[in-house]
């Protein structure tokens, strides 16, 4: 009856866009261990022993209830082209648009039939996507899953409405096309791919640069900055990523002036409401907006 119960709650929400799978919470007890063994086996950077020790949640008394399923969703994004144009020039990029309503759709639906229902961003997403059969790691350390290649958004929540026996948890594996392609590799701008492991060095990915309110570090080319929102290169050489590239149709224009303001760091408040508008087409969170402007200046700044 319970399990039942878990997957017609989820299901609610489950569309063409929207795959869900089922844990026992125990089978976290699992990871842990292997996430932990990887510590002791594997040179790790700060970030990642950071992730493994500090971030990562295993421990769940201060939500309030006792879980006993892990929910993980994968929300397919759909891509947006943007083009920025500035003094002449007009460079090119894409957006990985999300759907914001299933985190609270999924909360209400949760509650209303009388379990706790918690979103939790910390918990080993990708490996919980992976071993539950929902994805598949790629070289390029992301989870992909077939038709949607690894342009997808992964959430994590935990629940005290049971799972029962009906779920399926295998090793992490990797998909069988990485074994002989390399392509990822050898795009990587900043080699922060390895051929000999499956964890990449996360301290040096362009996306941690991009991402990161912090000026660009002196030893980073700013000609291999080529998006607002991260780095594309291993995700757009991957064969697995062609098609849903391919599918893109819809393009917003930044005018010179939309540009101008990105440029200057103009945050929400400040923009006319024809760009929020734009902005919010997209899903860009304020955050974005904060690093857009040393993004988009080494962008600009190259030739064209
Ligand atoms: C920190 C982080 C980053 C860092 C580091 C990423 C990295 N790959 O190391 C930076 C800032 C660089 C980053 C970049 C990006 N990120 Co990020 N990131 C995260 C975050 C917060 C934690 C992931 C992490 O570093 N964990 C710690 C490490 C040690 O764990 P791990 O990488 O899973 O490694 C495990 C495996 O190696 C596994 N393992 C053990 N044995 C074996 C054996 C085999 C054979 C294999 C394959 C694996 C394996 O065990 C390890 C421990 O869990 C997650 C959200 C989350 N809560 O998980 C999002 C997340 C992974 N990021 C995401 C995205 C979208 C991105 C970007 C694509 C964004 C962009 N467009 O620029 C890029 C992709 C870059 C890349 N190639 O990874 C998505 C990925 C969705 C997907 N399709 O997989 C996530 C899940 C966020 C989300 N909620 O959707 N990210």
């Amino acid at each position: 009856m319970g399990d039942q119960m878990l997957r017609d709650l989820v299901s609610q929400v489950v569309n063409d866009q929207i795959k869900a799978a089922y844990l026992p919470v125990e089978r976290l007890t699992d990871l842990k261990a292997d996430i932990l063994r990887l510590g002791e086996t594997e040179r790790l950077n700060g970030m990642q022993k950071g992730i493994i020790n500090s971030r990562y949640v295993f421990d769940f008394a201060e939500y309030g209830f006792v879980p006993r399923s892990i929910v993980t969703v994968a929300v397919k994004h759909e891509l947006v082209g943007m083009t920025f144009t500035y003094q002449g020039k007009r460079v090119t990029d894409f957006y990985c648009v999300g759907q914001a309503w299933v985190k609270d759709k999924m909360k209400q639906i949760f509650t209303e039939n009388g379990y706790n229902f918690e979103y939790i961003y910390w918990l080993p997403q990708k490996m919980l996507a992976v071993s539950s059969g929902l994805a598949e790691y790629g070289r390029n350390n992301i989870a992909y899953i077939d038709g949607w290649g690894s342009f997808f958004e992964l959430q994590t929540y935990i629940t005290d409405a049971p799972c029962g026996e009906d779920y399926s948890f295998r090793d992490v594996c990797m998909m069988e096309i990485c074994d002989e392609c390399g392509a990822c590799i050898k795009n990587c701008p900043t080699e922060a791919i390895k051929a000999d492991r499956y964890l990449i060095d996360s301290e040096i990915c362009l996306c941690y640069m991009v991402e990161s309110g912090e000026p660009f570090p002196d030893w980073l080319p700013k000609s291999i900055v080529h998006s607002v929102y991260g780095c594309y290169r291993c995700q757009d050489v991957c064969p697995k990523n062609r098609q849903v590239l391919a599918e893109i149709t819809e393009t917003i224009d930044f005018s010179e002036a939309e540009t101008a303001l990105f440029l200057a760091g103009a945050k929400r408040s400040d923009l006319p409401p024809s760009l929020v508008e734009k902005i919010d087409r997209l899903g860009m969170q304020d955050w974005r907006l904060e690093t857009m402007s040393k993004n988009l200046a080494a962008m600009l700044a190259q030739p064209v």
